[in-house]
């Protein structure tokens, strides 16, 4: 096959690429079939067609963590850490507004006796995160415990972990008892797919929390 004749059909921006392949392998006649180079080429847009997974799994929260790093332990101070893990990456923004993960302000409420939850105490936040209840009545007094804390997101673990900080209000009980601290995600929490938690998993630690 002379090059004028494999030219014949092609443009000439096409003729110029096949020049430069035929100068570049030495003319070997091999490398310009390019029936076989554009067969590779649709053979690879298949296989990434067929690799392209569409998510349809809602997202849940699947652990539930309150560890004391305070100086008070059984108590909700500053220093302690809520870290609640989830089953697959989330949508950040559904959780608060342009975050990307980085350490941000929020503030944390400890509640008192709350009705909706057996006259428990709670934990609620700032932010479409969820609610917690702490399965005790003895981690707060009237009129609530409020702290400042600082968000991060573990894109190792999907996890959030929130360190509390200073008291913005105290009224922080001490409990020596062990309680079943259950979380109740936000139905605005949505994975990066934005499809919606599945509200009706609610992990539960049990544990002296804070
Ligand atoms: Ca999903
Ligand atoms: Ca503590
Ligand atoms: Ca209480």
């Amino acid at each position: 096959m002379s090059v004028h004749s494999f030219n014949a059909g092609l443009s000439w921006r096409s003729a110029a690429v096949v020049f430069l392949v035929l100068f570049g392998y030495g003319m070997k006649a091999s490398i310009v079939d390019t029936s076989a180079v554009m067969s590779d080429l649709a053979l690879a847009a298949a296989n990434d067609v067929e690799t392209a997974v569409w998510d349809t799994t809602p997202p849940t929260a699947t652990s539930i963590r309150i560890t004391n790093g305070g100086a008070a332990s059984n108590a909700p101070d500053p220093g302690d850490v809520i870290t609640i893990g989830f089953s697959e990456p989330i949508d950040l923004t559904s959780i608060k507004s342009g975050w990307d993960g980085t350490a941000t302000t929020i503030t944390v409420t400890i509640g008192d006796n709350d009705k909706s939850y057996s006259d428990n105490d709670t934990v609620t936040f700032n932010v479409n995160l969820g609610i917690i209840d702490l399965g005790g009545a003895e981690y707060t007094g009237k009129p609530n415990t409020i702290l400042d804390a600082s968000m991060v997101w573990n894109d190792k673990q999907d996890k959030v972990e929130i360190t509390l900080g200073a008291y913005s209000r105290d009224k922080a009980g001490t409990t020596t008892a062990r309680t079943d601290a259950t979380f109740y995600p936000d139905p605005a929490v949505q994975d990066t797919g934005r499809i919606s938690i599945d509200t009706a998993v609610t992990p539960v630690k049990t544990d002296r929390h804070f």
